[in-house]
């Protein structure tokens, strides 16, 4: 099995249509409590995978913030997708003030809990490349950077414990954001040194 570092990738583009090269078995979606649908990437999932969708969630009774629910692709099989895993982010809360640690502000814990209930979920399910949008980080107001530290330090930790999702996607919408994963990529030493060291 190749490194961790090895089996992610960064890359720009709507997570409903992935190119089939990135081979892409199951997407997550940033939802809100209803999973009933909304605007950004909920609104975007919910009109590719059809009606189907929406009939189902109505069944799920909704999902807390910080955990997940998975359902089937509906009309997103067509393009290779057999699940949708639907997670519920944090809102936003702390300002622009935020020198503290990461792992310290409640909203840091709830978006890691659906990063970790995400990736529990895709190996439970044998999810084989699993696609993450940057959760909470468009109407919920997340700070990019802080919720990229989050998201890769959780998918890096769980993918040098798991072989399942063999891979993991970062579906980027804009060419700065995923400069901004890059970079924080490239800078991990610093972060993640930082945060064991507190
Ligand atoms: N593919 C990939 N990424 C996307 C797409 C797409 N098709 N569309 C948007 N993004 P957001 P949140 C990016 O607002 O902040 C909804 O109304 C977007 O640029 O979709 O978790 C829900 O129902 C941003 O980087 O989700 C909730 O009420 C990221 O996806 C609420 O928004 C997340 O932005 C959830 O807010």
């Amino acid at each position: 099995m190749d490194l961790p570092i090895d089996r992610i990738r960064i890359e720009v583009g709507d997570i409903t249509t992935p190119p089939s090269e990135w081979g892409v078995t199951g997407i997550v979606n940033a939802a809100n409590e209803s999973l009933l649908g909304g605007g950004g990437v909920d609104g975007a999932i919910h009109r590719a995978a059809g009606p189907r969708l929406l009939e189902h969630n109505k069944m799920l009774g909704g999902c807390p913030t910080g955990l997940a629910k998975i359902t089937p692709a509906f009309d997103l099989e067509g393009r290779g997708i057999r699940h949708i895993l639907h997670t519920v982010g944090p809102v936003w809360q702390s300002g622009d003030a935020v020198p503290i640690k990461i792992g310290d502000l409640h909203e840091d814990v709830l978006l890691a809990s659906c990063y970790q209930q995400c990736l529990d979920l895709a190996a439970e399910h044998s999810i084989d490349v699993l696609a993450f949008p940057a959760i909470s980080t468009g109407v919920y107001r997340f700070p990019k950077d802080r919720a990229a530290k989050i998201a890769l330090g959780h998918v890096l930790g769980f993918l040098a414990r798991h072989n399942t999702p063999r891979r993991v996607v970062f579906c980027c919408f804009s060419e700065a954001d995923a400069a901004t994963y890059r970079h924080v990529l490239d800078s991990r030493n610093e972060w993640m040194f930082s945060r064991q060291r507190g």
